[in-house]
């Protein structure tokens, strides 16, 4: 499936991005926890540089918690500072705190050597849709990011100061200029970082549906009933047969079956199960 989706805004948000970057200590960077790997972005890292970087697996309430370890771990053997958070609670907040002073404290004890109480400033960045607005209001006694469970929410810059000495930079998600990794795509698309309009439902189904059978047959077997069919086309229609979603004249109404599979999947109803395994 090919998608192309970096409308002007995000092109923009790079801009805006790397001006910025000038003005940030560090860089937090939120992935999906259902796709971290898919979630890393080479466009990011021309505003990242040599900047510090916390790595936060975000919405990892719809992870198995061994898969979400697995993945944190991964990530740190690498030497990479890595965290994961619910940003939806506030329990979370403190440690993306301790962790963000932790990746800053040689900046702040230079600072504290002179006699001054230094402010830090991070970036929060990530392809749309990842909960950085989320995470953001998260820290911040009152709700100051806008939200939204769609992608393109956020379209401007946004310094928020969430108290402990720490200000955070909201910025617009970012897909990649140019999607070469059809697989990546459609797991960007299936967690909802790609506008429906972009990625065609049906489509998107059929691929998501060989990746699902790849990966959890036994959960499609769970919520649609028996075995399905290992082809898309033939499985979608089975699902629509089970659903009873039938067109005048009998036919199953794939395309819907297609919305119901592509919702299930992000409401988390087929389980807590990621698309990228390790
Ligand atoms: N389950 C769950 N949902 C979350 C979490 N964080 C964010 N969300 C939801 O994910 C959707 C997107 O959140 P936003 O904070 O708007 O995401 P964003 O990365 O700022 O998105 P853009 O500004 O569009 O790039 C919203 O419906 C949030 O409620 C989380 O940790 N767990
Ligand atoms: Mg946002």
């Amino acid at each position: 499936m090919r998608i192309h989706w970096f409308p002007g805004h995000m092109a923009k948000a790079v801009r805006m991005m790397r001006d910025e970057a000038k003005n940030v200590d560090s860089v937090v960077y939120v992935l999906d926890a259902r796709a971290p790997a898919s979630c890393l972005n080479d466009a990011f890292e021309p505003v990242i540089g040599s900047k510090t970087r916390l790595y936060v697996l975000n919405k990892a309430d719809l992870v198995a918690r061994n898969e979400v370890i697995k993945w944190t771990e991964h990530f740190k053997k690498q030497g990479m500072e890595c965290i994961y958070t619910d940003s939806l609670s506030k329990k979370d907040a403190p440690a993306i705190i301790k962790n963000l002073m932790k990746i800053n404290a040689g900046i702040v004890e230079r600072y504290k050597a002179k006699g001054v109480s230094k402010t830090v400033r991070a970036m929060v960045i990530g392809v749309p849709n990842s909960g950085k607005s989320t995470l953001i209001n998260s820290l911040s006694p009152v709700k100051r990011a806008v939200t939204g469970n769609r992608p393109g929410v956020t379209r401007g810059k946004q310094w928020i100061s969430v108290g402990n000495g720490v200000e955070l930079l909201d910025s617009p998600g970012v897909l990649y200029p140019d999607f070469s990794d059809a697989e990546k795509a459609v797991k960007l698309a299936l967690i909802g970082s790609v506008r429906d309009e972009v990625a065609d439902v049906t489509e998107l189904a059929k691929e998501g549906y060989a990746i699902f059978s790849g990966l959890f047959p036994e959960a499609l077997e769970k919520r649609y009933g028996a075995q399905l069919p290992s082809d898309p086309d033939a499985a979608l229609e089975a699902i629509a047969v089970r659903r009873s979603l039938i067109l005048r004249g009998g036919v199953p109404d794939v395309e819907r079956a297609a919305a119901v599979l592509v919702s299930d999947y992000r409401k988390g109803f087929l389980g807590n199960l990621p698309l990228d395994r390790l």
